[in-house]
This record gives structure tokens, sequence and C-alpha cells, in this order.
């Protein structure tokens, strides 16, 4: 109060300084203001930690898958909603109407980053007809999760039949750890019996991308390394025993285009385009893009086909010249007609 005074008094009289008042509130704000700075950068250095590690953990996705029956005895996975946010749930961004609304063979493939999370939420949405179908589940390879997402059966796992069943979801959680960057399928495992009902329509592929980096490809004869942000399309592409089948993806926009069995692909000349060839089933193929060689992952090599076994997958990236018609070379397959179209247009 004295102070106070003192203050006003000083400022009444026009005069600019007050020794003994000035002089005993100066070191107390200096080191006010000195400890208001401190605090502020230490926050500010907080926050940005905050922001690495929320950038370097990726990115969570809620997805809800169902499985649906189809004529024929038949099975299928639809993508009923997909959310993407930051790991505590910000920015939420809704992006289900990237894939078909409507129950597919093979399944929805699902695209996340390395260092993503995905909560996926299974529901069971058919009348069982026969023992064992009011079991589904998913089960992935490629990526961390623990025991209770393997979506085994009891039998399997020791824990517990992790299904999905008529009026009861289950919820798988997935880590896109450091090092799972990949292409792996998912399919059911608990349908009729522990090997599941894959073999009726119950499977699809997860794509893992690093969050940057590069992509081989060959560009006259010599291994280049393309940027992965420079693919246009992306081809998911299933051999089967007697059949492909495929799902084509606008790499820039994700959505997804359903082309089902012996499926045709397009691409721009000149773009860099990825195929993701997959084999299930039991049978022996050998993958052949007519007209193109790719670079081998993994090594320097230029092949122009590739022999492939059961769940044996293989990757590579090409930039679309001439048009051209993919196959299956085995003498069976060959004789089956395994084959598509690889449309490419003039930009
Ligand atoms: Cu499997």
């Amino acid at each position: 109060m004295v102070m106070k005074c003192k203050l006003d008094v000083d400022f009444l009289d026009g005069k600019l300084h007050n020794p003994l008042p000035q002089v005993m509130r100066r070191p107390g704000k200096q080191k006010c203001l000195r400890i208001v700075l401190i605090t502020l950068f230490l926050l500010m250095m907080a926050c940005v930690q905050v922001q690495a590690a929320g950038t370097a953990t990726g990115e969570l996705h809620k997805i809800e898958l169902v499985a649906e029956k189809l004529g024929g005895g038949y099975f299928a996975y639809r993508m009923k909603q997909h959310l993407v946010s930051g790991m505590d749930g910000s920015n939420e961004q809704n992006i289900t109407s990237r894939y078909p609304d409507f129950a597919t063979i093979p399944g929805p493939t699902i695209v996340i980053n390395e260092g993503d999370e995905v909560d996926l939420t299974l529901i069971h949405q058919f009348n069982p007809d026969a023992p064992g179908e009011d079991q589904v589940s998913v089960h992935v390879h490629g990526v961390h999760y623990d025991i209770l997402s393997d979506g085994t059966l009891k039998y399997i796992n020791m824990v517990k039949d992790e299904s999905a069943v008529p009026a009861l979801v289950y919820e798988y959680k997935w880590h896109a750890a450091a090092g799972t960057a990949g292409t792996w399928p998912y399919h059911d495992h608990n349908m009729i019996n522990h090997n599941g009902a894959e073999d009726k329509g119950l499977y699809g592929a997860l794509i893992v991308n690093k969050k940057s980096g590069s992509v081989d490809i060959n560009l006259q004869g010599q291994r280049k390394a393309a940027p992965l942000s420079s693919i246009q399309k992306d081809y998911v592409l299933y051999m089967l025993d007697d059949t492909f089948a495929g799902t084509e993806i606008d790499s820039i926009t994700g959505q997804q285009t359903y082309l089902g069995a012996n499926p045709a692909f397009t691409a721009q000349q000149g773009t860099n385009v990825r195929f993701h060839v997959i084999a299930l089933g039991t049978n022996l193929h050998t993958f052949k893009l007519a007209g193109y060689g790719w670079i081998d992952p993994g090594t320097n090599a230029i092949i122009g086909e590739k022999a492939m076994g059961p769940l044996e997958k293989h990757v590579f990236t090409v930039r679309a010249g001439i048009s051209s018609v993919y196959k299956d070379t085995a003498f069976s397959s060959n004789l089956l007609g395994m084959k598509g179209n690889f449309n490419v247009h003039p930009q």
C-alpha cells in the first residue's frame, strides 16, 4: 500500500523514478520475467517433442469390417467404416467412401503406414446355416499384435475363440511396428474349422507403406530408385488356384475399384505403377507380365517372370510403357486361361 502510494505520487509529480521502490521492484520483476520466459520455452520444447513423438507413432485406423454371406455358399468381407486420426483421436477423417459399398471377394485392401495402429471391429452379419458358421474372424500376417488379436480358435491360441459371432462383435488391435512394411494377406481362421473359410471368400490384403522412401524400378535396363510418392496406381492381384482376382487402387486418392476375376488394369503411359501379386490356394504359379522387366525385390536382378508358391507374394514397380498381358504361365493355369490385360493409355 505504501509503495503504491509512492508510485502514484511519482507519477503525479511527473518524476520518472523513485529510487527506493524501483530498486526493490526491479530484481523481482526481472526474475519473474525470466521464470516466465524459461517456462514458456520449456513448454514450447515439450510441445515440439510431443508433436514429434506423435508423428513417429503414426495414425490410428478405426475400422469396422462386416462378414456377409453371399449366394452359392460363399462369404465376403465389406468395409463398413474406416476412420483415420491421430493416436489421440484428433483430426479424424472418414475415408469409408474409398471402398466399394458391397461385400467383395477378395475383401477390401487396407492401406496404412509403418507406425500406424489399427482397431478393427469385425461384425458377423448373417444367419448361420451350418455348424461352425456362427464364428468368423480376421487373422492377419506381417504386423504385430498380442495373443487376443490372433483371430484364431482356442484350439490354436490356447486362450479363447477370437471370433465375431451373431450379435457379438470382436475387436482386433494391430500395430504396424517399424520393419513391418510390406503387403500381407488377412483372412478368416475360425469358420467351420481351425483353417477358416478363406477358400469361401473371406480374405483380403493389408498394405503397410513406408512413410517415405523409394521403390526400385527398371529404367532402360538400369535399376533406379523412384520416390514411393511417385506411384500412381497399386494393383492388388491374387493368384488363386484357377483364376486371378484383383482390385485397382488410385494411389493418389486412395480410391479402390473392385475388378473381380482376371481383372484388366489401366495405367497412364509414363507413370509408375506397383503390382502386389499374392499367391493363395495350394498350386504353384509362374507370374509373367509380357514385355516388361522389373527389379526382383532384394536383388539387382531384372526379371520378366516369377515362380511363386502358396502364400508367397511378389511386389514390384514398373513404369507403364506398352499395353500388355499378365498371366500365369504354369501349365495347368495357362490351360485354364489365367490372364488379364494391362492397358496403358497415352498421356
Ligand atoms: Cu494366414
